[in-house]
């Protein structure tokens, strides 16, 4: 690596659903750390209702720290082996609402609870009563009202603006920073007032790191714009954009000034190319789609915009199925071996381990040495597309069926490259993972839905 090339951490996370705090802690340690991801977005921690789907972790019934993931000395444990390589821990925060269930029950840990009834917590008078829909359920997105007020899909509404309520949700999350974590995804945060999160989030200590989800839909009233002033906000435009261009085959420049239209500011942006909810709906690329998943994942992370989560789950055939558990009902963190990367075939609950996979892990460290250099304007050619990040890398991809070469315009010195997608760094490249610069151009020869990517630090 030249020393021109200082390696910078490069602000990349990873969303690993549903896995248990035993095992991140082990894959920060093996895989995130030496990867270089900067943090981890866990699944929610607190007490939840007990069933066997994945989604009983976003029905709180207490907050205490122990779940089907783990316990709070595992939580705890995580948080710190995660901090010592360098992995902050980001924890989904489900702050709207509690429970969803109509009967009354006994959560993962023994709380007792009624539809709005959680003793110690909070009682009835704690909750919204919309009033606004027969069964207190949102039914118009249209409507501020309902959609912040009533129960989305009859998850029990905290009153967020009741300073008692906001109160109690902020002790919960000042339990979490106590253990370490870095801060929140705030889960369904468009069914919360702007200025209620503002509140929650004010009363946090400063750097607290707030990511709030708020998907964004056309012609609805509260759009992500309005969470900004107090964090970072999910950016759904990002992969509804490129999706379709990935699917026509046809790549193009996006909008590169700093201001994307349809997108909020990159410094205030998490972008991703799935998640848990959309590769259940209608997320275009998923693990199933294999190689063009990974070159959306590339394109992602070549690119000067937001902050990229990679998502890490398991393979799936019923929506609602959890993932593996043992026998006492916590959730099994199964393995990574053996698929080679990336795969489409695996059985309904195999971890898809997208954070080892050769091509995301090269891309860390693609980013890292590329910093936060100029992205240029790209090149289609013969249905292939790449650009520069000025003077320190290139990258190509190939979203079509045909073999596809294109030249990229570079300033990097003429030589020989490792793709690091190919090879999962730039160091001991073999033959077939080279690219020569040559004359102020990157010459890329493409397999279909082949991405690859050089950078200053893998020359051969
Ligand atoms: C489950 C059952 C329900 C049942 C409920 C209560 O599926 O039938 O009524 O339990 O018993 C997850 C699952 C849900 C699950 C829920 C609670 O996805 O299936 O319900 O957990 O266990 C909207 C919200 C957005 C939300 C999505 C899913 O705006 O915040 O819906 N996403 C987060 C999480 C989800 C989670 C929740 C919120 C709840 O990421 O995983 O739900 O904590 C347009 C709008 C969007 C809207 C979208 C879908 O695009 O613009 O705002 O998203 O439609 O309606
Ligand atoms: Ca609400």
């Amino acid at each position: 690596v030249p020393s021109a090339v200082e390696p910078a951490a490069p602000d990349v996370g990873v969303q690993l659903f549903q896995l248990p705090w035993t095992s991140i802690a082990e894959e920060c340690e093996s895989a995130l750390g030496p990867a270089g991801f900067a943090w981890v977005l866990t699944s929610p921690p607190q007490e939840h209702v007990v069933g066997e789907q994945w989604w009983v972790s976003y029905q709180p019934v207490s907050y205490q720290i122990e779940s089907r993931l783990g316990t709070r000395a595992e939580f705890a444990d995580m948080v710190s082996r995660c901090g010592a390589v360098g992995v902050d821990v980001i924890a989904d925060a489900v702050i709207n609402h509690m429970s969803g269930q109509d009967a009354p029950g006994t959560g993962w840990v023994g709380s007792a609870y009624a539809h709005q009834g959680y003793p110690g917590l909070y009682g009835p008078g704690e909750f919204h009563h919309c009033g606004l829909t027969a069964q207190d359920d949102i039914e118009d997105y249209g409507s501020r009202e309902q959609v912040q007020n009533c129960e989305l899909v009859n998850l029990a509404d905290l009153d967020t603006g009741s300073p008692a309520v906001r109160q109690t949700i902020g002790a919960y999350l000042d339990d979490l920073l106590s253990l370490g974590v870095a801060g929140f995804r705030i889960d369904a945060a468009k069914h919360m007032a702007a200025e209620d999160v503002a509140a929650i989030v004010a009363a946090l200590p400063e750097g607290t790191r707030v990511m709030s989800e708020v998907i964004r839909g056309a012609r609805e009233p509260i759009q992500p714009e309005e969470y900004t002033a107090f964090g970072e906000v999910f950016e759904f435009s990002y992969a509804r954009e490129l999706g379709p261009q990935l699917e026509s085959g046809m790549l193009y420049d996006p909008d590169l000034s700093d201001e994307r239209a349809l997108h909020v500011p990159a410094s205030s942006a998490v972008v991703f190319i799935d998640n848990h909810d959309t590769e259940r709906g209608n997320a275009p690329l998923t693990y199933r789609n294999g190689a063009e998943y990974l070159l959306a994942n590339v394109l992602m992370l070549a690119d000067d915009y937001g902050a990229p989560v990679v998502y890490s789950g398991y393979a799936f055939s019923d929506r609602d199925a959890g993932a593996p558990t043992n026998a006492d009902g916590t959730v099994d963190g199964g393995t990574c071996a053996p698929h080679p990367a990336p795969d489409a075939e695996y059985a309904d609950g195999d971890r898809t381990c997208v954070q080892r996979w050769a091509g995301i892990v090269g891309m860390l460290e693609w980013r890292a040495v590329v910093g936060d250099a100029a992205r240029m304007p790209g090149v289609s050619e013969n249905d292939a597309y790449g650009f520069e990040r000025e003077g320190r890398g290139v990258v190509a991809a190939n979203p079509n069926d045909a073999d596809a070469s294109v030249a990229v315009p570079t300033s990097m010195p003429d030589g020989e490259y490792c793709d690091v997608v190919a090879n999962g760094s730039g160091s001991s490249c073999p033959e077939g993972a080279r690219v020569r610069v040559r004359d102020g151009l990157a010459a890329f020869d493409l397999a279909p839905q082949q991405a690859a990517a050089i950078h200053l630090g893998s020359r051969v």
